[in-house]
């Protein structure tokens, strides 16, 4: 026996190893609650000797209990007791060190002051080393259950970010009032710009079976405070809207419901004409409203806490209210009177554009928008992408940010990296979020910036973020792309957080405090490096047809002249860039006075976006001393150098990775490196085509030949149809 022993040791080591190491395959995101090292858990155990429940039970109390004790069990190796009212006197004395969860009055039983919980909202919380029954404790303290449960995952965040959890005092309140994912998920299971698998919603095992994955999704949301989703594609099918279909949403809506995060549905603007209910779409048919709110009215039966509807209308070939010669807030009024006697909303997306125009696609936004400003009722928010195209690497903040007083806006950003290299190019997003929320819109002479615009959006507040959330077992495709779902939560919750702050403390939690300084330092220079070989100042929209994979800035044969790359980067044997000052398609006159005076002239625009806005000859003469021409090739080279700079960061810190996302990791930025420096050569090759003009002294030349990069085709490319 002992001998079968010894000789099968080294084999159970070995899968007890393989154990551990098959644990670090991302799924646990930033909830990763490993083991604490000495150090860490001599602060964190003292702190958490018992759980305190003053307050009523409730699922969402449950659930901020069961977060505590799952954290705590993986960080400390035990569970510690919990005291429930009812069960027993929760004010009776506790040992020091318990956790409290307490009740608006149960907090201010304990001191809590009443502007200080006044000051936290529905939804804010409050953690503070206090004195419960004569003890030293924790209060985490909310006016309602969902409060408790963020203030446990900021608890939970505090112990493993290192923060002294015997002298927190720390308040928090949501800026916003929407914190919304948008899924853009398919009924077949497929995902519109998904490059992390299958969609998360198995409509087909829907409603009976509900897959455990769910109730992870819900926690991290919470952890972020992500309180909305909106489950399927904004280029909706009608079937969406049917009963069993309901009863699909209904199921996963009984799941995240705990976890304080409403369902929403993308809604089809023809539904009704396409299930052949009604004869029109019309939104002004009395017919067409009354099927509305009988559908409303079915919805809540099933989901009483349905949250609303998004609808895409009148863009890229979907149906809407012009179609019947109506406007787009005809439109959404009359959805949102169906769903007003629910309390539900609509969000109206302003990404819209017609080929028909022959307007500058940048401004058709604005121009169909802005007349409408103070048209829409009150339970519609009008919902808008971070710029005037369409989430390129870098964008000017979309002009409707500040122009429309009368109407709710929120923001639309995309977190899947449909023009950002997929999930295979680490590029942090936080950055990029952050420098559109920065923006300054001088509407008011300095400000609003674009995060106070949101933040006074009027009675309706929020931030949408198309996720990039799939099946994938690390959830986003690959490690670094959790991140933006990071930072995309932490910014709804804060539009003026910083997204270096956010990137460190992603990193900390996600992998380890050690590298978490060296991690941050990659992830900040990420989206630039992305902007610098793929679009370089200023340029947009030169990706491959359709799937929008790899370089291909000469394509001019498409159907619409604003799909063509061409149509955006205007180059000719004279020069570069899409001219939008008054000289062009004038986009700038939609932005506030002073901004068009700054940006009419090209030496007083940023250089970021100095092709969006102005054509310019190949040897206008940069700052830098160079050409237009020879600058141009230097962002490309130095996007290059930086994701080799990225990959040898990446590479010390072997030792502090575990070895799978190390690995993952590793293999995608050697990736992104060759498709790197295909951007650089491909978009090298094909401007000197136009342009004629020699490479500067020193410049590689492109590896391949022009004929080479057009040729290459890809299919099969993932996230298009
Ligand atoms: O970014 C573009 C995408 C489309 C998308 C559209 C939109 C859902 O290429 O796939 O459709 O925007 O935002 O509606």
């Amino acid at each position: 026996m002992k001998f079968v022993l010894r000789a099968l040791l080294p084999l159970l080591l070995l899968v007890l190893c393989q154990g551990r190491a098959a644990a670090e395959d991302g799924y646990d995101l930033w909830l990763r609650y490993h083991p604490l090292d000495k150090a860490a858990a001599a602060r964190v155990a003292p702190q958490a000797r018992g759980i305190v429940v003053d307050t009523a039970s409730s699922p969402t109390v449950n659930a901020a209990v069961s977060e505590l004790q799952r954290g705590l069990q993986g960080m400390l190796g035990k569970t510690p007791a919990v005291t429930t009212r009812g069960a027993a006197d929760t004010r009776a004395a506790q040992t020091d060190g318990a956790i409290v969860l307490a009740s608006r009055d149960a907090a201010l039983r304990d001191g809590v002051s009443a502007p200080d919980l006044d000051a936290l909202g529905a939804e804010g919380y409050l953690l503070r080393a206090a004195k419960h029954g004569g003890k030293k404790a924790t209060i985490i303290a909310a006016n309602s259950d969902q409060g408790l449960l963020y203030g446990a995952f900021a608890w939970l965040r505090a112990a493993r970010l290192g923060q002294p959890l015997d002298a927190l005092n720390e308040k928090s309140a949501p800026k916003l009032q929407l914190r919304m994912l948008n899924h853009w998920d398919n009924l077949d299971r497929t995902v519109e710009r998904g490059y992390a698998g299958e969609s998360i919603w198995n409509w087909w095992d829907l409603p009976d079976v509900t897959d455990a994955r769910y109730t992870d999704y819900a926690r991290a949301n919470a952890s972020l405070g992500i309180n909305g989703t909106v489950l399927n594609n904004v280029n909706s099918k009608p079937e969406i809207l049917t009963a069993p279909w309901i009863a699909k949403a209904a199921a996963v809506a009984d799941v995240l419901r705990p976890y304080g995060i409403k369902v929403y549905l993308s809604a089809r603007f023809s539904t009704p004409l396409e299930l052949k209910q009604t004869q029109t779409a019309d939104p002004l048919d009395p017919q067409v409203a009354a099927w509305w709110k009988a559908k409303a009215d079915e919805i809540y039966k099933a989901i009483p806490d349905f949250g609303g509807f998004l609808v895409k209308a009148n863009s890229e070939g979907q149906p809407g209210p012009q179609d019947y010669h109506r406007t787009h807030a005809d439109g959404a009024n009359m959805l949102a009177a169906a769903v007003a006697p629910h309390k539900g909303i609509v969000m109206w997306r302003a990404f819209v554009y017609a080929a028909e125009k022959p307007d500058d696609r940048a401004k058709q936004a604005y121009s169909e928008f802005k007349p409408l400003d103070g048209k829409f009722a009150d339970n519609v928010i009008v919902q808008v992408k971070n710029g005037a195209i369409d989430f390129q690497p870098r964008e000017p903040f979309h002009p409707l940010f500040g122009a429309m007083d009368k109407t709710p806006l929120m923001m639309e950003f995309q977190i899947t990296k449909e023009y950002l290299g997929y999930s295979t190019h680490l590029a942090y997003l936080g950055t990029l979020f952050e420098e559109t929320l920065h923006s300054d819109t001088r509407m008011k002479g300095k400000g609003p910036t674009v995060a106070q615009v949101l933040e006074d959006g009027g009675h309706l507040t929020g931030m949408a973020g198309v996720a990039n959330i799939g099946s994938s077992r690390n959830w986003s495709g690959s490690h670094f792309d959790q991140a933006n779902w990071y930072a995309f939560g932490r910014l709804a919750w804060n539009p003026q957080a910083s997204s270096r702050d956010i990137a460190k403390e992603w990193a900390s939690l996600t992998f380890t405090p050690q590298a978490a300084d060296a991690i941050t330092d990659i992830m900040a220079e990420s989206r630039e490096a992305v902007v610098d070989y793929m679009t370089p100042l200023g340029l947009h929209h030169v990706m491959g047809t359709g799937h929008h994979h790899g370089p291909a800035p000469w394509v001019d044969n498409l159907g619409r002249p604003d799909w063509n790359p061409v149509y955006y980067h205007k180059a000719d044997k004279n020069g570069i860039g899409f001219d939008r000052s008054a000289t062009g398609s004038n986009a700038l006159a939609q932005y506030s006075p002073e901004i068009a005076r700054l940006y009419a002239d090209p030496h007083t625009t940023p250089q970021a976006d100095l092709l969006w806005f102005h054509h310019l000859p190949w040897d206008y003469k940069m700052p830098s001393g160079r050409t237009l021409w020879a600058d141009m090739i230097a962002h490309y080279d130095h996007g290059v150098a930086q994701v080799a700079d990225m990959q040898q960061r990446w590479q010390k810190l072997k030792p502090m990775i575990d070895q799978q996302r190390y690995e993952e990791t590793a293999q995608r930025l050697a990736l992104q490196l060759k498709e790197a420096q295909w951007w650089r050569d491909a978009s090298i090759a094909y401007f000197q085509s136009v342009n004629g003009l020699p490479l500067p002294p020193g410049v590689k030349a492109p590896a391949q030949t022009l004929e080479y990069y057009k040729s290459l085709r890809f299919p099969y490319a993932p996230g298009h149809g």
